[in-house]
């Protein structure tokens, strides 16, 4: 189907964002996986018919494009600026395409974005949600590990471990390890219960509200702990596993056991739900994922059992899985979104998996769960700059079959409108 249906060439305005983290992470991971080049090649068409949206005077990407007519623009609802995690979550996809394909076009566009955000990023290492494509500097002064801020910070510590944590990613690893610093200023504790949770921040006021969505920092937290001190490292991974108790308790707490959007916290109230859907978001189990492979402790894989028939119970219907309109009283919405296959059901296996399935050390997850192979950057020579293209990776060729050399256990926001990140 993909060799022979899939086109691309559609007059539709594409989250630049959300067909990057989808649909060339995804065909990457197939390709990845499979070394079949037909995945390859479709990366490679749907990457073309995003890269303009970078062609700004900073780099800052606009975030939405026409896949047919290749013009970009930002949504109407951001007032023309560009959004954090949309403008700074692609450097693992394209950066991985440059690698495969020997054309460097892809890395140095996304690699600029880092750049540029880099001349002006703060002590803290936190940034507003709003970025202006035109100054590359933060418009607006909201602050989250959220909606809309999320995976740019993930991104900064993932693109290091995709090029194998070589000196040429210390600048991502550095930005990363600022950024910690500055999430750690905005953590606080509830009473009576005492849960760590991560405050938005507005101006120089903290919120007590945290998006259910924010849930994936403590698997990024426990993932980057290791790149530490004994001290620090031990400090960062207890902050996750603090977070991560605090994420399983925003399922435990409703009657249906499943998380809404977003809790805000009260003094002597611990924590309550504000908006009240849920729809199949995969954070926490991708938290309690990377807990598990990472200490060892099985209560990880209690939780999310626990978690798995939740969505069992409420969510499961004949034709597959929806979205709950109201996690209070379990009556369900009418949509699976992609991602509960890509990620939170993908995680949710890989809890029960041992962990020589895509292991840690090979792999890396890029925001979607789709899984790409880590490759050491000393060695990612372009061709390009010795003036001819080849690919600089090698990938199993399809005569040697899907599992072919591989270990056979080997084979993972609603803003105004409809993004649904
Ligand atoms: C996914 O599309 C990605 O994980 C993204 O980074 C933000 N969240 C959604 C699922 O909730």
């Amino acid at each position: 189907w993909v060799a022979k249906s899939l086109d691309f060439n559609k007059d539709y305005d594409a989250s630049v964002f959300e067909t990057t983290i989808r649909v060339v992470g995804g065909l990457l991971s197939a390709y990845d996986l499979s070394g079949d080049r037909v995945f390859l090649e479709k990366a490679r068409d749907i990457a073309d018919r995003l890269l303009p949206a970078w062609d700004t005077t900073t780099g800052i990407p606009y975030n939405v494009i026409n896949l047919a007519h290749r013009n970009p623009h930002n949504p109407g609802w951001a007032g023309g600026q560009s959004i954090l995690a949309d403008s700074g979550t692609e450097q693992l996809e394209f950066i991985a395409l440059s690698q495969r394909t020997g054309d460097p076009k892809y890395q140095e566009k996304v690699e600029k974005v880092i750049v540029t955000l880099n001349k002006t990023f703060p002590a803290d290492g936190l940034l507003p949600i709003y970025i202006n494509p035109d100054s590359g500097t933060g418009a607006s002064s909201t602050i989250t590990f959220g909606a809309m801020g999320d995976s740019f910070y993930e991104y900064l510590l993932k693109a290091w471990i995709q090029g194998n944590k070589t000196s040429s990613l210390k600048l991502y690893r550095d930005m990363w390890e600022t950024s910690m610093k500055g999430l750690q200023s905005l953590i606080r504790r509830s009473t009576p219960s005492s849960f760590a949770y991560i405050c938005e921040k507005n101006g120089d006021s903290l919120t007590d509200k945290m998006d259910e969505l924010a849930c994936f920092a403590p698997g990024m937290l426990a993932l980057g702990s290791s790149g530490y001190g004994p001290d620090e490292a031990k400090k960062i991974l207890s902050l996750a596993e603090e977070l991560a108790w605090t994420c399983y308790n925003f399922y435990q707490s409703t009657p249906t056991k499943l998380a809404g959007e977003n809790y805000f916290f009260h003094p002597g109230q611990d924590m309550s739900v504000g908006t009240s859907w849920n729809i199949l978001r995969p954070e926490t189990v991708e938290s309690l994922f990377y807990l598990w492979r990472l200490t060892g402790n099985k209560t990880y894989q209690e939780w999310g059992w626990n978690i798995f028939q939740a969505f069992e119970k409420n969510s499961r219907i004949e034709s597959g899985y929806v979205g709950l309109k109201d996690v209070n009283t379990g009556i369900k919405d009418n949509m699976m979104q992609s991602f509960f296959l890509a990620e939170t059901l993908k995680y949710l296996y890989l809890l029960f998996s041992p962990p020589t399935v895509i292991p840690l050390n090979e792999w890396v997850f890029n925001t979607e769960a789709h899984p790409l192979r880590i490759v050491n950057r000393d060695d990612a020579n372009f061709a390009a700059s010795k003036g001819q293209q080849k690919p600089v990776i090698k990938i199993r060729s399809r005569k040697t079959g899907r599992l072919g050399g591989v270990d056979r256990r080997v084979g993972v926001r609603f803003p105004p409108g409809e993004h649904a990140a």
